[in-house]
């Protein structure tokens, strides 16, 4: 049974409910095993690791949901970080050398993949790289590799409450893992620019050092650089995911549609889908061609996402020849055949009736689907503002995201949990200590010239050294803590007490949020997903 199905990897980390509120409401009929991270409750049923749970930002009834949809890149196509950005990377620097007149000291760089993470923001103009929490307070600041000092970061970013919008055209948002060769190279050149401002073409300030990395990563991705290597060889440059057919079987056996809304074009797109697919199609080792369509109703390529999402987008609808690749037009103003009935131009061959287009709009979607109300579908998506931010906020889907460094950061949170409350009750020493020194001020004022005077004077002294003693400790535990999640960024979706700006995006624009789209299939398809009960910082904590 694939939704009571028991979820374990390595046995650690498992949690029954998939909401502090639902673990609490059955909290006393439930047991607690030898292992305390692992739930069991007497009645049995579905034990799902946490790093495979889908979180709940906003109440979603899936019972309410009649057609679900997917984007393909780094949603249901996850990318090796080290060899596909690595081959971005390398692609990028190519073309910057050869083409946009950069010296050839670029083709001796090396990329690290694991140093920029999503989340930061670039400065384009002063060419620094910012972690900041939700109220846009920047909080870690980099120039190129070098950390800024406290006061240039004060003094650049501000510390009151009137900031920059840090959004385009000034700042660049690292919100897709597509993003991360380009942040690294960025940093690289900015350093490279710093130390050698006569090898970096003429004239050309920070601004532009970004303006031609993205515009040489853009080219990179649609010039075949990098999808004719993908095309030779999916495996190296993405996971093999067994769990996908029977995720997106299950939601089509439950009566929902299924759709795919990507901004490749058809060629790729049908690469990859039969690489992620392929393998389990029919028990047969060699994937039929275009099989993998019989998972879906409606495929819709090109779709240039986010402005897809936008209903008055003017945008022409083509069908997609699948064998050729031709494409065909489509008669934009009359009412457009819905799925089931059949073209037999296209669904030659195909079990099912999937109609594969490039372009339109959510309009053209929406009737193909026989969809009435935006609220009827769920849109799974990895990127904020592509995929998420427009076709909630805009359009009113429900969406969830897909945030893979998920995993890693549930399993760090559990791991330093004890560190965690350590730097809590730290803080809380060093605020207690702050208001006895008050206190005694006060008191040594008012009382000025009696004798008393010297014993509370070296009381204060006492307290002042306790409180300097507590400082240290909390800042070392604290980086000690930030340094286990990542050396320079820290948590992904913290910025020291505060939510990181990304994680206020995702709380934001999406209704649920989980590390694989895949998770998907172990829940019910008429699951329920409820929030957990939100705290004002007034209220206590009954539960924790
Ligand atoms: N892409 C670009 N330029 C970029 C980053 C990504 O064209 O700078 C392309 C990817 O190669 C992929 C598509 O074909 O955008 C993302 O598609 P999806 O996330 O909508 O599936």
């Amino acid at each position: 049974n694939r939704v009571c199905a028991s979820y374990k990897m390595d046995g650690n980390l498992s949690a029954h409910f998939d909401d502090r509120a639902a673990r609490i409401s059955h909290v006393m009929s439930m047991e607690r095993s030898e292992d305390p991270r692992i739930w069991s409750s007497p009645e049995g049923g579905q034990e799902i690791d946490i790093r495979k749970q889908i979180f709940c930002n906003r109440s979603l009834n899936m019972k309410g949901i009649l057609s679900v949809g997917f984007d393909m890149d780094y949603t249901l196509a996850q990318y090796k970080a080290d060899t596909f950005e690595s081959l971005a990377y390398e692609g990028t620097v190519k073309k910057l050398v050869y083409d946009l007149g950069y010296p050839s000291d670029l083709l001796d760089w090396s990329f690290d993949w694991t140093y920029m993470v999503r989340g930061l923001v670039l400065d384009k103009k002063r060419g620094n790289i910012l972690k900041m929490d939700r109220h846009k307070y920047v909080k870690v600041a980099y120039h190129g590799f070098k950390e800024m000092s406290k006061e240039d970061k004060v003094a650049t970013y501000g510390n009151t409450l009137v900031r920059d919008s840090f959004d385009e055209p000034d700042y660049a948002l690292i919100d897709t893992l597509f993003s991360l060769a380009e942040a690294y190279l960025f940093a690289q050149l900015v350093e490279f620019k710093d130390q050698n401002p006569e090898k970096i073409p003429k004239g050309a300030d920070y601004a532009r050092l970004y303006k031609d990395v993205r515009a040489a990563v853009d080219l990179c991705h649609r010039d075949g650089t990098l999808k004719q290597m993908v095309a030779k060889d999916p495996k190296k440059y993405i996971n093999e995911d067994n769990t996908i057919v029977p995720m997106l079987q299950m939601l089509r056996e439950s009566g929902r549609s299924t759709f795919l809304v990507t901004n490749s074009l058809w060629d790729y797109t049908n690469i990859v889908m039969s690489f992620l697919c392929g393998a389990y199609l029919d028990n047969d080792i060699t994937p039929s061609r275009f099989s993998w369509l019989k998972y879906f109703d409606v495929v819709i390529t090109g779709s240039m996402k986010p402005s897809f999402f936008h209903e008055e987008k003017r945008a022409n609808l083509f069908e997609v020849e699948p064998e050729s690749g031709m494409l065909l037009n489509t008669d934009n103003g009359t009412p457009m055949a819905q799925v089931g009935d059949t073209s037999p131009r296209i669904t030659k061959g195909l079990k099912k009736s999937c109609r594969i287009f490039q372009g339109g709009n959510v309009v053209h979607l929406h009737k193909l689907l026989s969809i009435e109300s935006s609220s009827q579908v769920l849109y799974v998506g990895d990127h904020i503002y592509g995929d998420i931010l427009r076709s909630k906020k805009v359009l009113g889907w429900r969406t969830m995201l897909v945030v893979p460094e998920l995993e890693r950061e549930v399993k760090l949170l559990w791991e330093t949990k004890d560190i965690r409350k350590e730097l809590h009750l730290l803080r809380s020493q060093r605020d207690l200590i702050e208001d006895k020194i008050h206190h005694l001020k006060w008191s040594l004022k008012l009382k000025s010239g009696s004798l008393d005077d010297k014993v509370e004077s070296s009381q204060l002294e006492e307290l002042e050294s306790q409180r300097e003693q507590v400082r240290l400790t909390h800042q070392q535990t604290q980086r000690e803590c930030h340094q286990k999640f990542h050396a320079i960024w820290g948590q992904l979706m913290k910025t020291g007490y505060q939510n990181s700006r990304f994680a206020h995006q995702v709380e934001r624009f999406a209704c649920l949020y989980t590390s694989q789209v895949s998770n998907l299939s172990l829940y019910s398809p008429d699951k329920y997903y409820r929030p957990s009960e939100e705290f004002m910082p007034h209220e206590f904590d009954l539960f924790a």
